[in-house]
């Protein structure tokens, strides 16, 4: 059927039978569910919203407990899609409560009139894909059933409230709440004694607030968290006169930054800064109240570093020591067990300092674990506390629980999502899943979501998919599913996002961790807002890469592939290069691109210290050789590693991979020794690897001097220098010495052979393109000489286990050394 033909029979939304006929049902009226239907009604989509509540505002609907508020600013945490409904509505605090955010919700779907389409009371039991029709049909607990060409889950990502988990609840006889489902009339806790199990975010926040009605509150805590002061008021003047000053691009940059709130990228790294300047930037971001800009601001790598980030938390650590008066309180309140921000920090209004208070109570349940729950309050390994109300701050089955609370989606061949999720949620762009075609979430596990601010994220899914589904109307195509390729690919890439985060080390509900036999992950995606758009934008502007498009009348498209092939932080330098418009580096010649590389390096973040670092000389062949030695903090003697650097045989020097020593050095606990060798064209071949054996016997000979272990030493090398470090060890297997323990090398040269794959794949777009590699070898080596196994070590006697080439990539899928070697 055309593509006009489909639409119009599809756009007879009639509810008349059982079954009502859209082109998209949506599930949940939240912040994306009605954004969502605003924008598919202006695209002329016939839409309905199921929604199980009888109103608008999704998860900030049920959370009504008390203090209830957003963590996010709320000039950030707004819609941003039409400039006029920005200036019809006023915040009134920095972090409104959650009965304004509510109003906020109500005000907008009275402005679009969106709840004409909504089908409020109505959950979903059942969604079934029919592949000869290429619909959806939805079944629903109120009876009519729903056929949607396209169904898209925007059920909210900490929706799904999780069981408490506790034996006996069913027999206590006073009152129970959660607070992810609290009533909506008023709950009298005056002159009553209160427990409140669980200290997340909704604990925090709604502790202090508890504690002043209650006669006696008692907190049940299995987890100490991280807590900040919002310090909530008016919105603060200067990110008012930021936005207000530029509200367009504001915004633009909110849609590109990391996080979802226009902070820039921080680049001072912590062991730049003073222990006065580390303490002065935390003391300004406690008094800002501002959760993105504590967790971003301070410094570069607290976020990826265990020990910047140990920095941060023990800083933290005593601001908590310093309001809670009771020691033996502060000493439980303080978290250990993660690192900052690997589980979500909280926002809080005194909630420390209610630790003070003589009616509250602190129950530290890694000490006296709660047995069950009994008719008349809680019961632990050491104690009963007798109480009238329970509040269940015990959290979400996050991210997948919403999506899964549909039981069952069936999709392509009667496939269950739960099956298919068995093992934790597999999607691709956190959007799609393969198996289910035009089936779409917002805000899905693999999406940023949860780890951004929501309502930049929510914008952005919903116009990439409903500018999709509009681009399918235009060409014809009638369903869209995601490749298996693409969603391992998109796996791979959250897992390699994931791995330079400290989301890893903490046991949360971002890992599925909070409910007990989930499949453990990190769920939302790591590699930040702006990232994931230029890669959401790619997908569409590659030709819908990594989906399989159909339709009745037309070819069927499958640009099939992986969206992100490179390592993430490979992918940020070379976009950052790219962003430059740099020329070639070879068209600079030896000593531009040598000037170039210098100035390059002097504007790089500075290496972590070492213990010390010493530069010297040592005899070459043909005179003294620099070098600089790294040393660890610990005691030594250290083994020594011999290392040379990279830079084609031309470039570099001993200092200029300073920070990737000074890495190496801390994390191995040995000695490296940077050998400043000399370059080409000055001095061609064979001159490199000979200052490179040169130095590496010499070293070996002076080890104690050193400071180093007498004996064997390793070498290593990056690019051209591991193609120093491979021929050295040839070299000093043929020429009976020194004693070579074992080689590292990254990206090696292993080889002048131009016709390797990695030759043609990677040719161009990188750093190192085949063009500058051919630049290298003519400065470097005449034809005659390049099969040399002082040039070429692969062609020398080398047993097979070595032809390996570039070890990085065979084992952690380094790309970005284009794999010279293989
Ligand atoms: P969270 O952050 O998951 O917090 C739940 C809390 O409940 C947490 O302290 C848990 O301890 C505790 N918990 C859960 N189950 C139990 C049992 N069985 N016994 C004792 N304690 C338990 O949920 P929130 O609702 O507070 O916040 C969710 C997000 O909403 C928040 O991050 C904001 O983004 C908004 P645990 O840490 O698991 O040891």
């Amino acid at each position: 059927m055309p593509d006009a033909m489909v639409a119009a029979s599809l756009s007879e939304a009639t509810s008349g039978g059982t079954t009502q006929q859209v082109d998209v049902a949506v599930v949940g009226a939240g912040f994306a569910g009605l954004y969502l239907l605003h924008r598919l009604r202006k695209a002329g989509f016939t839409t309905v919203v199921l929604e199980e509540a009888d109103d608008v505002g999704g998860t900030w609907y049920w959370n009504r407990y008390p203090g209830a508020r957003c963590d996010i600013q709320t000039i950030d945490y707004s819609y941003t899609f039409d400039p006029e409904l920005e200036s019809a509505w006023k915040w009134s605090e920095k972090y409104a409560t959650q009965p304004e955010i509510l109003r906020y919700f109500g005000f907008v779907a009275d402005r679009y009139d969106l709840r004409r389409d909504i089908r409020f009371h109505t959950r979903i039991t059942a969604a079934t894909w029919d592949q000869a029709a290429e619909r959806w049909l939805l079944t629903t607990n109120e009876g009519a059933t729903v056929s949607c060409r396209y169904y898209i889950m925007a059920t909210g990502c900490l929706s799904a409230p999780k069981p408490p988990e506790i034996d006996g609840v069913k027999d206590f006889k006073g009152e129970v709440y959660f607070t992810g489902r609290w009533p909506h009339e008023e709950v009298k806790l005056a002159g009553k004694r209160v427990a409140v199990i669980g200290t997340g975010s909704s604990g925090i926040q709604s502790i202090p607030l508890i504690a002043e009605q209650a006669a006696h509150l008692t907190v049940f805590q299995r987890t100490p968290n991280f807590a900040l002061p919002a310090h909530n008021g008016p919105a603060p003047a200067d990110r008012v006169a930021l936005l207000e000053g530029d509200r367009a691009s504001y915004r633009e940059q909110a849609r590109w930054s990391l996080a979802g709130v226009p902070w820039p990228q921080q680049m001072a790294v912590s062991w730049q800064l003073s222990d006065a300047e580390r303490r002065e930037r935390l003391d300004e971001a406690w008094a800002k109240g501002d959760l993105v800009y504590i967790l971003t601001q301070l410094w570069a790598d607290q976020g990826v570093d265990v020990d910047g980030n140990a920095l941060l938390a023990d800083l933290i650590r005593e601001k908590i020591h310093e309001t809670v008066k009771d020691p033996e309180t502060a000493a439980a309140l303080t978290p250990h067990d993660h690192p900052f921000g690997a589980k979500r920090p909280c926002l809080d209004t005194n909630y420390y300092a209610t630790y003070n208070r003589p009616d509250v109570t602190l129950v530290n349940l890694r000490q006296e674990p709660i047995k069950s729950i009994t008719a008349s309050g809680i019961k632990t390994d050491e104690r009963t506390f007798d109480v009238d109300v329970i509040v269940f701050a015990t959290g979400f089955d996050a991210m997948t629980g919403a999506i899964m609370a549909v039981h069952p989606i069936t999709g392509r061949g009667g496939k269950s999502l739960s099956d298919v999720w068995a093992n934790g949620p597999q999607t691709y762009l956190g959007l799609t899943v393969a198996g289910f075609p035009n089936l779409f979430m917002i805000t899905g596990p693999g999406s940023p979501s949860v780890l951004s601010n929501m309502a930049v994220s929510i914008e952005q899914h919903v116009d990439w998919v409903v500018d999709r589904l509009i681009a399918m109307r235009e060409t014809g195509f009638t369903a869209i599913e995601a490749t298996e390729t693409a969603q391992a690919g998109w796996a791979r890439h959250m897992a390699d996002c994931a791995t330079l985060t400290l989301h890893r080390l903490a046991n949360t509900w971002y890992t599925g961790a909070n409910v007990p036999g989930k499949a453990q992950g990190v769920m939302p995606y790591t590699g930040g807002v702006g990232p994931y758009r230029s890669i959401c934008n790619e997908v569409a502007s590659g030709g819908m890469l990594g989906f399989r498009l159909t339709g009745p009348n037309v070819a069927e498209q499958c640009n099939d592939g992986e969206i992100v092939r490179l390592q993430p932080d490979v992918r940020l330098v070379l976009n950052m290069l790219a962003d430059m418009k740099l020329p070639p580096l070879e068209s600079f010649g030896a000593q531009g691109a040598r000037d170039f590389l210098a100035e390059f390096n002097a504007a790089r973040p500075a290496g972590r210290p070492v213990g010390e670092v010493v530069d010297g000389t040592l005899p070459g062949t043909d005179g003294p050789l620099p070098y600089r030695l790294y040393r660890p903090t610990t005691p030594g003697p250290h083994p020594i590693v011999v290392y040379f650097h990279g830079g084609g045989w031309v470039l570099g020097d001993q200092e200029s991979d300073d920070p990737f020593c000074r890495d190496m050095c801390r994390r191995t606990g040995m000695i490296f020794v940077s050998v400043g060798y000399r370059h080409a064209p000055e001095h061609r071949f064979p001159t490199a690897a000979e200052d490179g054996y040169a130095a590496t016997r010499w070293i070996a000979e002076h080890a104690a001097d050193l400071g180093g272990k007498p004996g064997p030493v390793m070498v290593a090398g990056w690019s051209a220098g591991a193609n120093i470090a491979a021929v050295t060890c040839q070299l000093a297997r043929d020429r009976a010495g020194p004693q070579i323990s074992g080689q590292l090398l990254v990206c090696p040269v292993t080889d002048c052979t131009f016709d390797r794959p990695s030759y043609s794949d990677n040719a161009t777009g990188y750093f190192l393109t085949r063009s500058l590699m051919y630049w290298f070898w003519d400065l470097y080596c005449s034809p005659a000489d390049r099969t040399d196994p002082r040039a070429s070590p692969l062609r020398g006697k080398v047993r097979s286990a070595a032809r390996r080439g570039c070890r990085l990539r065979r084992s952690h899928g380094c790309r970005g050394c284009a794999g010279r070697a293989t």
